[in-house]
């Protein structure tokens, strides 16, 4: 009896000290048991080489009338999905030229036939790159060329920036379709029509026979540190690796996902649509963000999932306070990059609401993820390279690859995968995601290369150097684009010719809305120009002597910067 009340007491105390020392010691249990068991399952459909295909036919077969996805009022169950699937397969069978292990480059926007476009190419053993619909021209031939696609899928609005690169597409015999029934473009193909057309009865395996766990399955582009996009090989069993998110998050079959993050970046396309898939659970799909409709959205489709990143919290934080701010039945948001004091904002707003954030780069090899839900508290982000956790590079780019790979980092001869992201640790070990280093920023959720918005400014005939760096605008996430610009001898800044020019070549988010004129640049010892001063003197007018102008979307022209114009961005007045 007295050993008893011993070993009782003792018991009692161990959990008061475990409670007091280490506060998340049940949230780690709880973890690490899920954790091993999606590893075993994971190891598992990598011997039986299941891929995600496999899962989304699995689950056609179990719950073929439970609905995939909602959409602008529509839904399509997964078997809705899986015939649609089955003939897109077919149409680009028959009309493509296709054969296993070919790679197909998808232009398209958030729309339920991006899901079964993709899963029709994997049916015919095809891998996909996922273009981001925002890029043009220079970047675009770029992203399609590093792939080795040999076929082009087009969504019938971007038939425009297709014609803009399509004497080069024909040079290298690439085969161009738009999503449409009818376009009278030479050397663009429908193939709306043909899908429609074709069979929706299911495709024998044999046509993906070839497909391993190594096989690419999509290929994903990052802005990197450094030049262009990069297209990312994903293989087969990287894209579980992402999909295992929301089983670790907690994330159910009864669940319904919000997915308005872009589909052609991991997060949406692998953690959100791949990870439905796995969990077997209805997507709740919207074409763009919007912070007045998705509340909205939550209510009417019944959402207990939402997929974020850190700015789309800030904008649902700044948006106008409502009644029924705290009326959705959202339990779980998964995400990354939510800042501390968004995080308290969010939660005291909307309700008690967890938030799991993660970290993961497409190209790493490493993920980290806060499960407690723990509002947080900064170094180089490496992770080893193994061979259990390989790093397999970027799409023909030995360069980059290299340029990501740090060596001799904490014994000699060790190998590690520099990600470009600043981490900061706090007291208990969680991590946090700062910003990006190297010369890129991120503004709206997207990286920008520095390199190619210069290479576009001096791509005009009174440009002689442009120096693109990212300054912070209080009251926003990431930072904002700026230029400053040395002028050719006896040239002008023609203010509006800049507008155009950057408008066709760049994408909205990376376009410089602050240009600085100066007179030389100023360069570092390896001949790279200062960026550090120039981001810390920001926009003011009242700090900078050069000539300073703001792009005014209004007037479709730079303007001349004004202590005005400064006030009202610096209030919000004036929206970026
Ligand atoms: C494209 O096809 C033509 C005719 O088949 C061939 O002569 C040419 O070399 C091809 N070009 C490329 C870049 O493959
Ligand atoms: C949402 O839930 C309510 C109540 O449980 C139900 O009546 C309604 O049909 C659901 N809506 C959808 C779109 O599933
Ligand atoms: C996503 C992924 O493969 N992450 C791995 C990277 O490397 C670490 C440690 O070597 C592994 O634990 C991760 O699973």
């Amino acid at each position: 009896m007295e050993l008893f009340f011993t070993i009782l007491v003792g018991l009692v105390v161990l959990l008061a000290c475990l409670h007091v020392y280490f506060p998340y010691f049940l949230h780690d249990c709880q973890n690490i048991w899920t954790g091993l068991r999606v590893r075993s399952q994971r190891l598992r459909f990598r011997r039986d080489n299941y891929t995600v295909l496999d899962c989304f036919l699995d689950r056609v077969k179990t719950q073929p009338a439970k609905t995939f996805i909602a959409f602008e009022g529509k839904t399509y169950s997964f078997l809705d999905v899986d015939r649609q699937s089955n003939r897109v397969a077919r149409a680009l069978k028959s009309h493509g030229c296709l054969s296993q292990g070919d790679t197909v480059a998808l232009f398209l926007g958030n729309e339920p036939q991006f899901v079964w476009i993709w899963l029709g190419l994997a049916k015919i053993g095809c891998a996909a790159a996922m273009l981001n619909y925002n890029i043009r021209s220079k970047s675009l031939l770029q992203c399609f060329s590093c792939c080795k696609a040999t076929v082009l899928i087009a969504g019938a609005e971007l038939k425009g920036a297709v014609e803009e690169v399509l004497p080069t597409l024909r040079e290298q015999n690439v085969s161009v379709f738009i999503l449409g029934a009818e376009c009278d473009t030479a050397g663009i193909e429908t193939l709306g029509d043909k899908i429609e057309r074709a069979s929706d009865e299911p495709l024998s395996p044999d046509l993906r026979s070839k497909v391993r766990m190594e096989s690419p399955a999509v290929y994903i582009y990052t802005s990197g540190t450094t030049g262009l996009p990069k297209a990312a090989m994903v293989p087969q069993f990287k894209i579980w690796g992402a999909t295992f998110f929301l089983a670790l998050a907690g994330v159910t079959s009864k669940d319904v996902i919000y997915i308005n993050l872009p589909l052609y970046h991991s997060a949406g396309l692998m953690i959100g649509v791949a990870g439905a898939i796995e969990r077997g659970i209805t997507i709740v799909l919207r074409r763009k963000f919007s912070a007045s409709q998705f509340w909205e959205d939550c209510r009417k489709y019944n959402v207990t999932v939402i997929q974020y990143i850190g700015e789309i919290m800030r904008y649902l934080c700044n948006s106008p306070k409502k009644d029924n701010d705290r009326d959705h039945k959202v339990r779980l948001a998964v995400g990354n990059g939510i800042r501390a004091d968004v995080w308290k904002d969010f939660v005291n707003r909307f309700g008690s609401i967890s938030i799991k954030e993660m970290y993961a780069a497409t190209e790493g090899n490493m993920s980290f993820w806060n499960y407690v839900g723990k509002i947080g508290e900064t170094g180089l982000l490496v992770s080893k390279i193994t061979n259990l956790t390989p790093f397999v590079g970027y799409a023909n780019n030995p360069e980059q690859t290299e340029k990501k790979r740090l060596r001799n980092v904490f014994q000699k001869g060790d190998l590690y995968f520099n990600s470009g992201d600043l981490l900061r640790f706090d007291r208990e070990n969680f991590i946090y995601f700062q910003d990006r280093v190297g010369d890129t920023f991120r503004w709206k959720g997207e990286n920008v290369a520095t390199s190619e918005v210069a290479d576009a400014l001096t791509m005009l005939d009174f440009v002689e150097e442009a120096n693109v760096y990212g300054v912070q605008v209080p009251g926003h996430e990431g930072r904002i684009g700026m230029a400053a610009l040395i002028l050719k001898e006896e040239k002008q800044l023609d203010c509006s010719s800049v507008f155009g020019h950057v408008a066709n070549h760049l994408p909205a988010y990376g376009w410089p809305r602050f240009i600085r004129i100066q007179k030389s640049l100023q360069l570092t010892g390896t001949f790279k120009p200062i960026k550090s001063q120039l981001v810390r003197e920001g926009f003011d007018p009242a700090l900078i002597k050069d000539p300073l102008y703001f792009l005014d979307q209004r007037q479709m022209a730079y303007v001349l910067m004004t202590q005005e114009i400064y006030k009202s961005i610096i209030s919000g007045t004036t929206k970026l």
